[in-house]
C-alpha cells in the first residue's frame, strides 16, 4: 500500500505549507507514489514479472548490474530507463573503479559514461510513480530555510566576541559557543576563496569521502551536481599539501592560522607525531554536511568558517540521555546508526529535535568559529558553498574523558596510525613527563568514576538480592529504578 503521507502528491505544482519555493519537477517527470492513486495506468505495468517486486527491491537488484547491463536494461522500456538512471547506482560504479582521468559531467551517470549533456536524452517518464526514485530528488531540493531559522531562544548557541583561556576553562569547556572575532585575524580568512585555492592548488588532489580528486574537479562537482548528500571534501593532510605554517603568529613566521587563545591548550600534543588525526580542511557545496556524530576519542573541537555559512544542531550526551531523535546507538555505544541523509533527517526529525531538552542550534558565518565540547552530538549542514578549518583538541577539563575513552573503549579509538600500538599508554606516559599533576588528578577522577559505578552495581545486585531473600527467597536481577549503570 503506498504511503501517500511520505511525499507530497505531485509536489512540483504545490508550494509547501510554509510558503517556500516549490520543488522543481523531476528531470524525467517521475512523481511520488501517492499520485498513482489518481492515475489510470503506470509505466510500471510494462515491466512484466518485475512489477510484482517493490521498488526498493528492484533498485537493490540493479545494484548487481554493471554499467553496460544497466544501459541495456534501460533500453527495454521507460520504467526501467527511469530505474537505471538512479544516481546511487552510478556513483557506486564510479567509486568502485574510478578512472585515472575524467571530466565531471553534472551527474554520476554522465561522468561514468563520459556523456556530454547533448547525449543525454530527455525521456518523459511522467507516468511512473515511485517514492524510491522521487525521494532523493525531493531531498536534494528541499528548502533548508525553515529548519535553520526561527531558532527558539532557549536553543540558541551563545555568541561572544572572544574568550580568554581562563574564562574558557572556568565556564565554557562543556558548552557550545560561537566566537565572532579571532578568526578574522587569520591570514587565511582574508586570502582563501575557492578561486584563490584553485589558482594555487588546483591540480593538488584532496580527499572527498572515498575519492581523491584534483581541486579543479571537485570545484566542477560543487558547481553542478544534484546529489541528495553531496560529496564532502574532508582532507587531513592539507597542511603539508598546501605548505602551510600553523601556530601562534608570535612564534610562527608566516603563520596561515592558529587556534584562538582559549583553544590553544591541547593535551593530545604530548603524543607528538603519534597523536591521532586532528586537523582537516573541509570544503563543500550547499546541502553538504556531517550527519550526527560525536568527535573521536572524546576530543573537543573547534570549527572555523572561512567562506560560507554552516547550521549546527547539537545535543549533550551522557549515561542517562538518549541519542538525538533519529539516531540509534548500540548498547555498548560502539555503533552509531544515522540511517537518514541530512535532508531526510531534517524533514522527519528536526521538529522533534528542536523540542528536545538540551538541543542547541546556531549558524556559524564567515570569520566565526564554533566550539564543540567533548562528547556532544552534532549535525552540520552547509547553507552555502563553504570552506572551513577544524581541529580536535583535549582541554584540561576533558583530560579524564580522554583517559577514560582510551582506557575503556579501545575498540572505538580512532585516527591513530596503525603502528601506534597502545594509545592509552602513550598518553599516560606523555602526560607523566609533561604534566604529572594533571595526570594524577585525571587518573584519580577516573578511579572515582569506576568506584562509583562499581558501588551502584553492587547496590543494585546486593540490594535486590537481599530484598528477594525476604520475599520469594530466590535471586534475580531487577533494574526497577531508572539507573543506567554499566557493568564494570
Ligand atoms: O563542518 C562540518 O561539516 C563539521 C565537521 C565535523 O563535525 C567534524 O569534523 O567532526
Ligand atoms: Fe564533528
Amino acid at each position: 500500500m503506498p504511503d501517500i503521507t511520505t511525499l507530497p502528491i505531485h509536489s512540483s505544482v504545490l508550494d509547501d505549507q510554509e510558503g517556500n519555493e516549490a520543488i522543481p519537477s523531476h528531470p524525467l517527470g517521475v512523481k511520488p507514489t501517492g499520485n498513482a492513486l489518481l492515475a489510470s495506468w503506470s509505466l510500471r505495468d510494462h515491466i512484466g514479472t518485475f512489477q510484482h517486486l517493490p521498488d526498493e527491491l528492484l533498485l537493490e537488484l540493479l545494484e548487481y548490474l554493471n554499467g553496460s547491463d544497466l544501459l541495456s536494461l534501460g533500453r527495454t522500456c521507460k520504467a526501467f530507463y527511469a530505474f537505471t538512471r538512479a544516481e546511487e547506482l552510478w556513483k557506486t560504479l564510479f567509486i568502485g573503479s574510478p578512472p585515472d582521468e575524467f571530466t565531471w559531467r553534472g551527474t554520476w551517470r554522465s561522468t561514468y559514461l563520459n556523456l556530454p549533456p547533448s547525449k543525454v536524452p530527455v525521456i518523459d517518464c511522467s507516468d511512473l510513480y515511485s517514492d524510491v526514485l522521487y525521494r532523493p530528488f525531493n531531498c536534494a531540493h528541499i528548502s533548508l530555510e525553515p529548519y535553520v531559522t526561527k531558532i527558539p531562544t532557549r536553543n540558541q548557541i551563545p555568541r561572544l566576541p572572544d574568550l580568554s583561556p581562563e574564562e574558557f576553562h572556568a565556564q565554557w569547556a562543556d558548552r557550545p559557543f560561537i566566537l565572532t572575532e579571532p578568526v578574522k585575524a587569520w591570514p587565511v580568512f582574508s586570502d582563501w576563496s575557492i578561486g584563490s585555492l584553485l589558482s594555487r592548488h588546483g591540480k593538488e588532489k584532496f580527499r572527498a569521502e572515498a575519492v581523491d580528486w584534483p581541486l579543479t574537479t571537485y570545484r566542477d562537482y560543487m558547481a553542478d551536481n544534484a546529489d541528495e548528500s553531496p560529496l564532502y571534501l574532508f582532507d587531513r593532510a592539507f597542511v603539508s599539501k598546501m605548505g602551510l605554517a600553523v601556530g601562534p603568529p608570535e612564534s610562527t613566521p608566516d603563520a596561515a592560522y592558529w587556534p584562538p587563545a582559549c583553544f590553544a591548550e591541547d593535551f593530545f600534543s604530548v603524543l607528538g607525531q603519534d597523536r591521532p588525526d586532528h586537523q582537516w580542511m573541509i570544503v563543500g557545496p550547499e546541502r553538504s554536511g556531517s550527519k550526527f556524530h560525536k568527535d573521536p576519542n572524546a576530543t573537543s573541537a573547534w570549527n572555523a568558517v572561512l567562506r560560507g555559512l554552516k547550521y549546527w544542531i547539537m545535543f549533550p550526551s551522557g549515561d542517562k540521555r538518549p541519542p538525538p531523535p533519529g539516531v540509534f546507538v548500540s548498547d555498548d555505544q560502539s555503533e552509531v546508526t544515522s540511517p537518514l541523509s541530512i535532508a531526510e533527517w531534517l524533514l522527519n526529525f528536526h521538529a522533534e529535535a528542536r523540542r528536545t531538552p538540551g538541543c542547541m542550534e546556531g549558524v556559524c558565518g564567515e570569520g566565526e568559529i564554533i566550539h564543540v565540547p567533548s562528547g556532544w552530538w552534532h549535525l552540520v549542514v552547509n547553507l552555502e558553498s563553504s570552506i572551513a578549518l577544524t581541529q580536535n583538541f583535549v582541554p584540561r577539563a576533558h583530560i579524564t574523558a580522554a583517559l577514560d575513552f582510551l582506557a575503556n573503549k579501545p575498540d572505538q579509538v580512532s585516527g591513530f596510525r596503525k603502528n601506534v600500538e597502545n594509545p592509552y599508554e602513550n598518553f599516560v606516559n606523555g602526560m607523566r613527563k609533561a604534566h604529572p599533576e594533571l595526570l594524577s588528578q585525571g587518573l584519580e577522577e577516573l578511579q572515582k568514576k569506576a568506584d562509583s559505578k562499581k558501588r551502584k552495581w553492587e547496590e543494585i545486585v546486593h540490594g535486590k538480592s537481599e530484598q528477594d531473600e525476604h520475599t520469594s527467597g530466590g535471586f534475580s536481577f531487577g533494574f526497577g529504578d531508572d539507573s543506567d549503570v554499566e557493568v564494570p
